[in-house]
């Protein structure tokens, strides 16, 4: 069987980057196959027989077919984190990261979507400058527990970069170049640059969004 990683999704999707980042820190290698958006491909057959929810990311890995985004992470740093890379020591270590997972998940993430909507991919035209106040004073609001949190921390879980970190780390390259006004996070600013100097968030996340841009 091949054991090549292999993971479909085009470069420019956060949650293909998320995973994308992840298999970089863990110093795995894949092979990434451009799909959805522009590419298309997810309704082919042979898609939907990996993805049936006919979304990118999608991983292989040996016998293991896995898709959405967290739980691919997941599954990465179970199977090849060491304490040294994004593993944890033990289960309650682990399950202090996977808390900061769902706390982006189900507070933030769809608030940082709609945003991203209203200012880069709706074509000006159908944006909302009301909506989009907002939900940015939501979004910039939710931060502030994480902003606390990390008050005397490098990353989320301590002092090394965690599962924890993955999720909002992946959103933060896009909230801190869209043109919008920033609320003061100084704890969150200083872990963006932390995130921005490590090789693999750089290659990764850091990626132009320029051909999502909406336009009338
Ligand atoms: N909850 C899913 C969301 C997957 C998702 O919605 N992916 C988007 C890209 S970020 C997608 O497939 N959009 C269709 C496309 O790119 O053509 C996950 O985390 O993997």
């Amino acid at each position: 069987m091949d054991q090549t990683i292999k993971l479909w999704g085009r470069a420019t999707s956060v949650n293909v980057q998320k995973v994308a980042w992840v298999i970089a820190e863990l110093g795995l290698t894949c092979q990434r196959i451009d799909a959805g958006g522009e590419f298309g491909g997810l309704d082919d057959p042979n898609y939907i027989a990996l993805n049936p929810n006919r979304r990118v990311p999608t991983l292989v890995d040996g016998a293991v077919t896995l898709w959405e985004s967290n739980a691919i992470c997941r599954y990465l740093v179970g199977a090849y984190g060491t304490p040294e890379t994004l593993g944890t020591k033990n289960i309650a270590e682990g399950a202090q990261a996977d808390m900061w997972v769902e706390w982006f998940q189900n507070n933030a993430y769809a608030n940082f979507i709609a945003l991203f909507y209203q200012v880069v991919r709706l074509p000006p035209s159908q944006r909302d400058p009301e909506r989009k106040t907002k939900i940015l004073d939501a979004f910039s609001a939710t931060l502030n527990l994480f902003d606390q949190t990390l008050e005397g921390h490098d990353f989320i879980s301590g002092a090394k970069l965690g599962l924890g970190d993955i999720p909002i780390g992946s959103c933060l390259f896009r909230y801190y170049t869209m043109d919008i006004p920033h609320r003061s996070h100084p704890n969150i600013e200083r872990y963006y640059e932390t995130l921005a100097s490590r090789r693999a968030y750089r290659d990764n996340v850091m990626i132009d969004y320029s051909s999502l841009r909406g336009s009338d």
